[in-house]
């Protein structure tokens, strides 16, 4: 008892001497950034930008920490770790994301977007406005919408040309019923999968193959293990720098400003990285012995999809406005 007594006053001394020394400053906040890629990656370079630049605008009131590869979860925990403000903002692909923002599984809907461009002038107007109003339902404040390309097919068995070829496949997907519907809609068995886990299922044949873009293909040496690449372009699903608005709530307006700002500077960055970082991957992939193929006739794959998208609007009636809004927009 009398051990304990002298443990509290000596704990409540040091809180108050603590509290003197800090005295008038504001506490300052120290932030936990996610994110699944490497640290050479045009996403996590953007995110450190973003991240620099709060804290040299904030003259330091607002520090942090991008945590790469994944360290801090896989993508489904971390978006709902952020949701709740365990994870103060990340970096997050809108396909994982569908699952917990109805409004996100538009743009998971296979050859919604015409082309990258048109995913960025989209992302960049009303669409993309839908969208952040989705998020922030769901507790994530949107600061921009980084590149992701468009996701093609690989695997270890052949190239593939017509969904034919997806036909009897076991095929990893992100984590959303969407993209199991997409494979089943092939005559493919997908298996929901976390990024982390898809080289070794390659590798060791539990799955034939999945699909990303070529800077996700290279960078998790996944071409080593399905060195078959064929360009579909099925998925042009865009990503999103988001803050928890429970983080957010805690700003002051001015801080909230620099946040906003280092937010778009840092897609800005990302999008100019991306380009270039698309073609080095292509090459390394290539040198490293990927045969690629380019699928001439898309109109099979989006025959195929149709009821991929009967199925969606039956299940979300009110999505349809939506995806209206985003296959109408120029
Ligand atoms: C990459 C995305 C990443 C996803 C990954 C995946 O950038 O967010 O987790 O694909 O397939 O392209 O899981």
């Amino acid at each position: 008892m009398a051990f304990r007594g002298i443990c509290a006053a000596g704990l409540v001394g040091a809180v108050s001497l603590a509290a003197l020394v800090a005295a008038p400053a504001a506490e300052a906040k120290d932030w936990r950034g996610w994110n699944i890629h490497v640290e050479d990656y045009p996403v996590s370079h953007g995110m450190e930008a973003f991240m620099a630049e709060v804290t040299e605008k904030t003259g330091g009131e607002i520090k942090g920490k991008v945590f790469h590869a994944g360290v801090l979860g896989s993508q489904p925990d971390a978006i709902e770790q952020t949701r709740l403000g365990i994870i103060d903002f990340g970096e997050f692909s809108l396909g994982p994301m569908g699952q917990a923002v109805p409004e996100a599984n538009v743009v998971s809907l296979p050859f919604i977007f015409k082309s990258v461009e048109q995913m960025h002038r989209a992302m960049d107007g009303a669409p993309g406005e839908a969208l952040s109003a989705g998020l922030e339902a769901k507790g994530l404040i949107a600061l921009g919408y980084y590149d992701a390309g468009a996701r093609s097919f690989y695997n270890s068995k052949g190239p593939i040309n017509s969904p034919a070829d997806v036909e009897g496949m076991k095929i990893r997907v992100m984590n959303n019923d969407l993209f199991v519907d997409m494979i089943a809609a092939m005559g493919g068995n997908a298996t929901p999968m976390a990024f982390a886990e898809v080289y070794q299922s390659i590798k060791t044949n539990v799955v034939d193959g999945a699909e990303n873009n070529p800077p996700s293909y290279e960078s998790t040496a996944h071409y080593e293990v399905a060195p078959f690449y064929s360009i579909s372009e099925h998925l042009i699903i865009p990503e999103v720098l988001a803050v928890s608005k429970k983080t957010w709530e805690t700003l002051t307006p001015e801080q909230q400003e620099i946040v906003k700002v280092a937010g778009k500077n840092s897609t800005m960055l990302q999008r100019e990285l991306w380009g270039a970082r698309e073609a080095k991957s292509m090459e390394t992939v290539i040198a490293g012995g990927t045969k690629v193929n380019t699928v001439e006739d898309k109109a099979p794959f989006q025959e195929a999809m149709k009821p991929v998208y009967e199925k969606y609007l039956a299940a979300n009636p009110d999505m349809a406005g939506i995806v209206e809004l985003f296959q109408s927009f120029e």
